[in-house]
């Protein structure tokens, strides 16, 4: 098949899905076109079935904000229509739902459309009276949605009053990457009195509520020396710094700032802490249960529908700091229980969400859309 691919390219687990899913579809022996405003961060080595077509948006004196959506609606029909593309497969619902469906009004009705709704384009944006209905018709028009959890599914009925079929197919992890490594050397850097390293890993947004990641920590302090490292960054970053120097955390928290490659990271932790307000899926918590790294987090969203409570990890109401610190606590104390839900974690990644399993997953739902 020839696969036009739309996601934003830079960091964010609706681009890292994309990338990835298109690295496997080329893998597969299918031509992959990314139609991207960026080169995707995680697209990595040159692979003779990949292609890059980049949004290049005019700046002209005249528009106040540049026409990103137009650009792209114009560059998908360009591309769908000198490369022959069978379908576009846009990530993350605004506007690239719309754009995707503009550029197949300019090719023609045999240009199918599929939708992943991936989290904030419909729990956040979705509450957005002056978006709402446009993104209710870029799902309503697309061939067809999915989305990464069930959860979502349940929300985009509920809050867009969507009556199109939304089909779920969970996000993946590559286990060909994503597995323990021996890092014993690097932890010795990070802990070198044989801490504990406790890890967060999001974009730092407010609805990852960061702070509590530093009230669990200094919880789990008191009673387990530990570390916490901090990787990536976002809007929140500066009042998290304040917050750790004013409760004198300084020395113990480390910051690595955006990494491109996780996998190599990872496998540092004993515990990956992801206490969201959203996550419709979280697949930070998906690939550090790959590294077999229990998972303390909220029970917000999709969350339920990857980490196991009391299997790979702890899950709580949002907001109960208490309650994970003294989950945290328990996995770090009871070491026969840890390898229990460290393993628990690598099974779990490797059957419900197998890369291959998922890629499998798209590619029967693109045949069944090209009937
Ligand atoms: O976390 C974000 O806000 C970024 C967003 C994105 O665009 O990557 O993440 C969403 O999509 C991910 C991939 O499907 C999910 O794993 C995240 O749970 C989801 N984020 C939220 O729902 C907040």
């Amino acid at each position: 098949m020839n696969i036009g691919i739309t996601c934003y390219p830079s960091l964010g687990g609706s681009g890292v899905v994309a990338t990835e899913l298109g690295k496997l579809l080329a893998e597969r022996g299918h031509q992959v076109h990314f139609i991207t405003s960026g080169m995707p961060f995680r697209l990595g080595a040159f692979h003779p079935n990949i292609f890059y077509h980049e949004v290049e948006v005019n700046n002209y004196d005249v528009f106040k904000y540049p026409p990103y959506d137009l650009t792209l609606a114009s560059r998908m029909a360009q591309v769908a229509h000198n490369e022959k593309l069978d379908l576009l497969h846009v990530h993350y619902a605004v506007p690239h739902a719309l754009c995707a469906f503009l550029a197949k009004q300019m090719v023609g009705p045999h240009l199918k459309i599929m939708t992943t709704l991936h989290g904030t384009d419909i729990t956040v944006l979705g509450y957005d009276s002056n978006l709402s209905e446009l993104i209710r018709f870029g799902i309503e028009r697309s061939d067809m949605v999915t989305a990464v959890s069930n959860d979502l599914i349940r929300q985009t009925k509920e809050l867009l009053n969507v009556e199109k079929e939304i089909v779920p197919v969970y996000n993946f992890v590559d286990k060909r990457r994503y597995y323990p490594k021996e890092v014993g050397e690097l932890k010795k850097k990070f802990a070198p009195r044989g801490e504990k390293i406790l890890m967060h890993i999001s974009n730092f947004r407010p609805v990852k509520r960061v702070p509590d990641v530093v009230e669990v920590f200094a919880k789990v302090r008191e009673v387990v020396p530990s570390r916490l490292i901090l990787i990536g960054e976002g809007p929140e970053m500066g009042a998290v710094r304040n917050m750790i120097a004013e409760r004198g955390l300084t020395r113990d928290v480390c910051f690595l700032g955006k990494q491109e490659d996780v996998a190599e990271v990872l496998s540092l932790a004993d515990v990956m802490l992801l206490p969201s307000q959203k996550e419709s899926f979280g697949l930070v918590a998906l690939e550090a249960m790959a590294c077999g790294v229990p998972v303390v987090a909220s029970s917000a969203g999709g969350l339920p529908e990857v980490v196991l409570d009391g299997v790979t990890g702890y899950l709580y109401p949002i907001g109960d700091v208490e309650g994970m610190a003294q989950g945290t606590i328990r996995l770090l104390q009871d070491e026969e229980m840890y390898r229990t839900f460290s393993r628990n974690g690598i099974e779990r990644s490797c059957q419900t969400f197998c890369h291959e399993t998922i890629a499998s997953q798209y590619e029967a739902l693109y045949k069944q859309l090209l009937g």
